[in-house]
């Protein structure tokens, strides 16, 4: 532990000296002897990860690629109607819209993403899309919806009656009040370690409920709600998107990881620097709930709340469905 601090110490202290960059500490974490326990293994937030990770581990106990077991894996919840929080089925904006956010990110750093994405049920696919066929990273909005189209997605109506119930009631007062920890309100980010090392991720959302229309939250944006690097780790992102973008929360987990912070340390770390921004801010963060999840190219995990609540589910050899309660930087 006291090694890794100074570890810790020395490579910020590299970077701040301005000689070398926190990256450039990547090779030589990279070349420590592996600790953890390898692949396959997959991770994914909150409760209904347990379902998707059965999903992905189709995929991975087949030898198959980290990058289609996420893709596959958080499919399964953007198609459940009962899953209110992400894809099919997802709550609307305050005018009654479902848009859907989501993105994915593979070992060789190839990156795609779909912001405030309408009509498509699974978001995540077409952001592979993006990523494969075309010369860009993101697509937004009409543009997202018609390449999508042109890509042979369906078009259909995401809005599901119990969520149209929740929105019209929500209209009485029109108060845009976010509730922590409610699960069905939830993104799932889910990273995975195939049996050849490789790591990839996904994250995918219908954002906060009743949210501005146009608003984008982290969970598309790579580096916010999701980030992967090969030779550091990869890390997912959930709770109150704002937060999270303000830290670039996955970028700095996986930054943290590089410099040799075990996952569960380096989640904590970058829980620890929102707290600090609510802080400067003099906001209250009360109401907030923000949740890292990480994962190393050696296998090993971990996981860190602002508050009390977050839980994710794991899947390996090892253990073969498990959902795991984070701790939480307050009381
Ligand atoms: C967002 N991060 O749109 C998402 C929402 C979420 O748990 O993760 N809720 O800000």
């Amino acid at each position: 532990m006291g090694n890794r601090r100074n570890f810790l110490k020395s490579g910020l202290a590299a970077a701040a000296g301005l000689a070398l960059s926190p990256w450039n500490t990547l090779e030589a974490a990279s070349k420590k002897k592996a600790k953890g326990p390898g692949g396959p293994v997959v991770l994914s937030t909150w409760k209904f990860g347990i379902k998707a990770n059965e999903e992905a581990w189709k995929v991975l106990a087949q030898n198959g690629y980290a990058l289609d077991a996420v893709e596959q894996g958080v499919r399964i919840i953007e198609s459940d109607p009962e899953e209110r929080s992400v894809g099919y089925g997802g709550r609307p904006d305050r005018d009654g819209h479902v848009t859907l956010d989501a993105c994915i990110m593979d070992d060789k750093a190839n990156i795609g993403a779909v912001l405030c994405l309408e009509h498509i049920k699974n978001p995540i696919s077409v952001a592979r899309a993006v990523m494969e066929k075309t010369p860009h990273v993101i697509l937004a909005g009409e543009g997202a919806l018609q390449f999508a189209l042109s890509q042979g997605f369906k078009k259909e109506n995401l809005l599901v009656p119990e969520s149209e119930r929740e929105w019209r009631t929500w209209l009485k007062n029109s108060e845009y009040k976010p509730i922590i920890n409610i699960e069905n309100h939830d993104t799932i980010g889910m990273l995975a370690l195939d049996a050849q090392g490789r790591l990839s991720g996904a994250c995918t959302t219908s954002g906060m409920a009743f949210k501005m229309r146009g608003r984008i939250g982290d969970s598309p944006i790579i580096g916010a709600g999701l980030y992967v690097d090969q030779d550091a780790g990869a890390a997912v992102a959930t709770g109150h998107g704002e937060e999270v973008i303000r830290v670039v929360g996955s970028h700095l987990v996986v930054m943290l990881m590089s410099q040799g912070l075990a996952p569960d340390e380096a989640c904590k770390e970058a829980v620890k620097q929102i707290e600090k921004k609510f802080r400067l801010r003099g906001k209250d963060m009360k109401e907030t709930q923000i949740g890292f999840l990480a994962l190393s190219p050696d296998g090993r995990y971990g996981a860190y709340a602002l508050q009390k609540g977050f839980n994710f589910a794991l899947k390996s050899k090892a253990e073969p469905g498990k959902l795991i309660n984070v701790p939480a930087l307050l009381p």
